[in-house]
């Protein structure tokens, strides 16, 4: 051994073996929840040269905290339906780290919701938030309620119960919920609704909130546009533009719906769109018109995607045929929008997408490409951006949302929509910076985690050394 190198491959060693040992508990703690495994796993991956700069955030057990979420509430939520009959579902909110701010994150209404899954998308919220710069704690909730084929009033009666139920825990100063799958604009409403009925007050606990009560102007545009801001950056380091390039988007509801429309507004074309049942094909592109049609079919409607292929020229429909394959990610095009679900992009998809030409992905949804994925798009010189940064837009409009609110003030278009253009590419510029300061230039997925991470670990330092 050459003099004066075994003590930094000791630390190296000593890094490597701690982050084994967390990884490990997680696994034996949280059985059979394969997401929070991921979730954790991906961090890990990346943490070795930050403990090794810095041990302490081992000897103070930094990331064994971090992955303990700091309450896992659980509750009934009992409702009934448009015929009379009781119905019992789950809730559930995941307070995971309130060491920067007040918990902040969105609800899911799927029948997939488990506390499990909720605990990785937290932990990735701990870590997004903290890359906003805005002042907000991890958190993420929700329901194994399915809002598909329910009525108007059934989702208001489900929202008011669940809100009942919730509501001793959430707080403008406490616990901030807002969207995610199957809560949009309309669940809002209603949860916030029942929510002041019990408060008596009118404060900012929910973010999401309509502009004409209490809501910020671009919240429901802040994450597709913040995806595409994002990936303009990206495309910038090669001295490229998205102007003229073909994009593929998965899912069809907010995320996806406003990637597309900023991806129009900068030029380029989307031509996939897809939902649970399927994908569209559009090789003529998805212009405004198009994009308008879906908003009322997803909004609206509440219909399936198929339809698009019924109503436009050109335009053909796929159904999923499940398996770890999916024809979406096959169509030719150079960048790639997952803006529907985790785990939507195995490693063969990765290899499709390759194939296929693409230089760029940007994830809209939280988690979208399995680790294989990640590794086989990055060893192709794919520009890839993880979740936690591409897609923080919207939870750093909530943050807007939250200061005006608090503030009785409502900012305009252009003041939120500079602000979020302001956020996205400090987001950017900090995880290429500090990807380059741990030699690893161009990983965005060491960039988000080192930089997400230190500004937790070290408040955590500050509010409670050993
Ligand atoms: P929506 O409910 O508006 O839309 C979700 C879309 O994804 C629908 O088209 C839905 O199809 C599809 N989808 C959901 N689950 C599955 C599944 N298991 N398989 C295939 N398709 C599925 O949700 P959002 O657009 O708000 O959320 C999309 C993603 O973006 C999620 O990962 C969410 O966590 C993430 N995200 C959302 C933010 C927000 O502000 N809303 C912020 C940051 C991230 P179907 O109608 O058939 O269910
Ligand atoms: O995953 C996410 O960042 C969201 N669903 C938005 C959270 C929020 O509090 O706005």
């Amino acid at each position: 051994m050459t003099p004066g190198t075994s003590r930094p491959r000791q630390a190296t060693t000593r890094a490597r073996e701690h982050l084994g040992e967390v990884l490990a508990k997680v696994e034996a703690n949280n059985p059979g929840e394969a997401d929070f495994h991921q979730a954790v796993r991906e961090v890990t991956r990346s943490l070795e040269s930050v403990l090794v700069q810095r041990p302490r955030y081992m000897q103070d057990k930094i990331l064994e905290r971090l992955v303990e979420p700091d309450r896992v509430i659980s509750f009934g939520v009992n409702w009934v339906d448009d015929d009379g009959e009781i119905h019992v579902n789950r809730g559930f909110r995941v307070q995971m780290s309130s060491s920067i701010g007040p918990y902040k994150g969105g609800l899911r209404f799927h029948p997939t919701v488990n506390a499990g899954l909720l605990k990785f998308l937290a932990f990735e919220q701990t870590f997004k938030n903290s890359l906003t710069t805005l002042p907000m704690g991890g958190a993420k909730g929700g329901s194994d309620f399915d809002p598909k084929g329910r009525s108007e009033s059934e989702i208001r009666r489900f929202c008011q119960s669940f809100m009942t139920e919730l509501y001793p825990y959430i707080g403008e100063f406490t616990d901030v919920p807002a969207g995610d799958i199957g809560v949009g604009e309309r669940e809002i409403g209603y949860l916030f609704g029942q929510y002041k009925r019990i408060a008596k007050r009118f404060v900012g606990a929910i973010t999401g909130k309509g502009i004409k009560w209490g809501g910020s102007q671009i919240r429901q545009e802040a994450t597709g546009y913040g995806v595409v801001y994002f990936a303009r950056e990206m495309l910038a380091t090669r001295d490229d533009v998205l102007g003229g390039k073909t994009c593929l988007v998965s899912g069809s509801g907010n995320v996806a719906q406003f990637t597309v429309e900023k991806l129009l507004d900068l030029g380029a074309h989307a031509v996939t769109l897809s939902d649970s049942d399927g994908f569209i094909h559009d090789p003529d592109g998805i212009d405004r018109e198009k994009l308008e049609w879906v908003k009322r079919l997803k909004n609206e409607r509440r219909g399936r995607i198929r339809e698009y292929a019924e109503e436009f020229e050109h335009a053909t429909y796929h159904p999923a045929k499940g398996g770890d394959e999916n024809p979406l990610w096959c169509v030719p095009a150079q960048c790639a929008f997952p803006s529907a679900t985790q785990d939507e992009i195995s490693a063969k998809d990765a290899d499709n997408l390759v194939k296929g030409g693409v230089m760029l992905v940007a994830e809209g949804a939280n988690m979208p490409t399995v680790s294989g994925g990640v590794d086989r798009l990055t060893a192709a010189g794919v520009l890839y951006a993880p979740s936690k940064a591409a897609n923080a837009g919207g939870v750093a409009v909530s943050g807007l949302e939250m200061a005006q609110g608090m503030q009785l003030v409502q900012w305009s278009k252009e003041e939120v929509d500079g602000r979020l253009q302001a956020i996205m590419r400090r987001i950017h510029d900090t995880v290429r910076q500090t990807a380059e300061e741990h030699d690893r230039p161009g990983d965005y997925v060491a960039g988000a985690n080192i930089s997400g991470f230190v500004k937790v670990a070290d408040a955590m330092l500050d509010e409670s050394p050993i």
